[in-house]
């Protein structure tokens, strides 16, 4: 065991390394975000900020910039994974083709609802997850609520697989989304989240597909108007650390920052709730065409090559698999 004052001094000598300011033990982190000012993501990295602050008695400030300014997800992972970067506030999707125990979450149609994915992920799985994020260098401080995800296009409702024929849907980075488009006839385009709206605007795309608060945030919404509730994926979002810099802490500091991360998923969570309702209630009002899909089975049974070309990928993650869908 390291001690306190041993790990006082290696976090200021990691901080002095990275470059960021340091007074008397005094640590400043910088943390990313992609969404916009009144996102409850944001506003709950916010209150993250405060908390450390607070609790740390200033030992620990936090500096966020949010909106994306600090570049693209998967450049930010990396970024918070060797430590030019201390936080960040990412979704699994993105985390997924780093660390394959995360990639489990982005198998289409894994969790049957959000109280699925919040049982696996407080339980033995959400374990296995989190180390296995631990290993690339992302220390899951948190989770973060993000929704289901459903596909949206400028064309048509989508009521079924055939629906998707043809169609240029942006996905995440990440070879499962594109796995999922072509397995519906579809041609997946992985794209930065900043880029959609005006792909989908000049038609580069016809589609992308996202829970209803980004939908909204982003306005794509006004360029892609079908709206089809296909709820293919329900990715956790986690307040994410970098494990050296964890590792830096004392026991007394890392109970603080867990406690402070826990405190602001619990104020997200609730903003989710609420913006997930109000940011639906805006887009239909505006005009959009909503549609349910009442019996989504054709769409999970097309899911097929996708699990199987995870799983050929991560044999040894079959169990894990299995434990997910054991729980629902
Ligand atoms: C949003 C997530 C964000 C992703 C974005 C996307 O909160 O992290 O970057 O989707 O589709 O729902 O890229």
């Amino acid at each position: 065991m390291i001690s306190f004052k041993q790990a006082a001094i290696a976090a200021v000598a990691t901080a002095l390394l990275a470059g960021y300011s340091v007074s008397a033990g005094a640590v400043e982190w910088r943390g990313w975000n992609i969404h916009k000012p009144d996102y409850p993501n944001t506003v709950a990295m916010d209150k993250f900020a405060e908390l450390l602050e607070e609790k740390s008695g200033g030992e620990i400030t936090l500096k966020m910039f949010h909106s994306g300014t600090l570049g693209t997800q998967p450049d930010a992972i990396e970024q918070v994974r060797i430590g030019a970067l201390e936080i960040g506030n990412f979704n699994l999707g993105p985390i997924g083709p780093v660390a394959p125990e995360a990639n489990v979450v982005s198998l289409p149609f894994i969790f049957s609802d959000m109280d699925h994915m919040h049982r696996a992920l407080d339980g033995e799985a959400g374990e296995q997850i989190s180390a296995g994020m631990a290993k690339k260098g992302l220390v899951a401080l948190a989770w973060y609520d993000s929704g289901a995800r459903s596909f949206y296009n400028s064309k048509k409702p989508i009521e079924t697989p055939a629906d998707v024929e043809g169609m240029k849907v942006r996905v995440m980075n990440n070879d499962l989304y594109s796995g999922m488009i072509s397995a519906l006839g579809g041609n997946p385009s992985p794209m930065a989240f900043s880029e959609v709206y005006q792909s989908l605007k000049t038609g580069v795309v016809d589609g992308a597909e996202n829970n209803w608060p980004s939908y909204e945030s982003t306005g794509h919404y006004e360029v892609a108007g079908y709206y089809s509730l296909s709820q293919h994926l329900i990715i956790p979002e986690c307040v994410c650390i970098n494990a050296q810099v964890w590792e830096s802490l004392s026991d007394d500091q890392k109970a603080i920052v867990k406690e402070a991360a826990r405190e602001s998923a619990e104020l997200q969570r609730e903003l989710w709730a609420e913006r997930a309702k109000a940011s639906r209630e805006k887009v239909l009002e505006s005009g959009v065409q909503f549609n349910e899909i009442p019996d989504k089975s054709a769409f999970q049974d097309a899911m097929k090559p996708v699990y199987d070309t995870y799983l050929a990928d991560n044999p040894d993650l079959k169990p894990l698999v299995e434990l997910i869908q054991s729980s629902n």
